[in-house]
């Protein structure tokens, strides 16, 4: 049995690979897993029949015989649990490996979405300008902290994991906003996830999907 994934049908970013299937696409090339992907439009997102595999109408889900998971990092767990190295065999390497996989989705993630919401939700709110530097500031106390913690290693723990999979995933949305130049270690940081084979056919897989297309 082929694992499926689901995919926007069309992502609203054009192809820059940051819906969250990508995340999904890149451990699953990790692991060389082969998949297939049912796209979804944004209409069909919100009917019974995806509400079924996801109870908050989104992308991605997964489906492997009788198992469908949804949220992005719970399927990524599964993935490096059962089929990669993604996770250090060793207890307490693979506990902190999960713990960067947390940290990314919880302490990281949610202030890079607020600057999202900002932008795209509440631009055209009277206070949206002045609420701007506040999030800004958020999002540059968290990469402080951040780029402390990595200082100049290559990832978060001794070896790539799930847990910079994730982070990397998260930090590649700041990309268009410039900020994550402020801290040239974590540029160099998420080039190196980029630079895995598995991100770009990930990349690519979803770039094919999703590119405007050209006259
Ligand atoms: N916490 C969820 C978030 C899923 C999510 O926000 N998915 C977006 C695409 S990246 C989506 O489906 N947006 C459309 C919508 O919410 O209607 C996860 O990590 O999987």
């Amino acid at each position: 049995m082929t694992i499926t994934i689901t995919a926007f049908e069309r992502s609203p970013d054009g192809g820059k690979g940051l819906a969250r299937d990508t995340r999904v696409r890149w451990a699953l090339e990790e692991a060389e897993l082969p998949y297939d992907v049912r796209f979804v439009s944004f209409a069909e997102m919100k009917q019974p029949a995806h509400l079924a595999v996801h109870p908050f109408g989104q992308i991605p889900t997964f489906e492997d015989g009788d198992l469908t998971l949804f949220e992005t990092g719970a399927i990524v767990f599964h993935i490096a649990e059962r089929h990669t190295n993604l996770l250090p065999a060793d207890p307490d390497a693979r506990a902190r490996a999960v713990t960067w996989m947390f940290a990314a989705l919880s302490s990281v993630e949610p202030p890079v979405l607020d600057l999202q919401t900002a932008k795209f939700a509440e631009g055209d709110k009277p206070w949206a300008q002045e609420r701007m530097p506040l999030v800004f500031d958020r999002i540059r106390a968290r990469l402080r902290q951040l780029a402390d913690r990595l200082g100049d290693a290559e990832w978060l723990e001794s070896s790539f994991s799930a847990g910079d999979l994730l982070m990397v995933s998260v930090l590649l949305r700041l990309r268009m906003s410039g900020i994550l130049d402020e801290f040239p270690t974590l540029a160099a940081y998420v080039a190196r996830g980029e630079a895995r084979p598995a991100y770009k056919r990930a990349f690519a897989a979803q770039l094919a999907v999703n590119a405007p297309p050209t006259d």
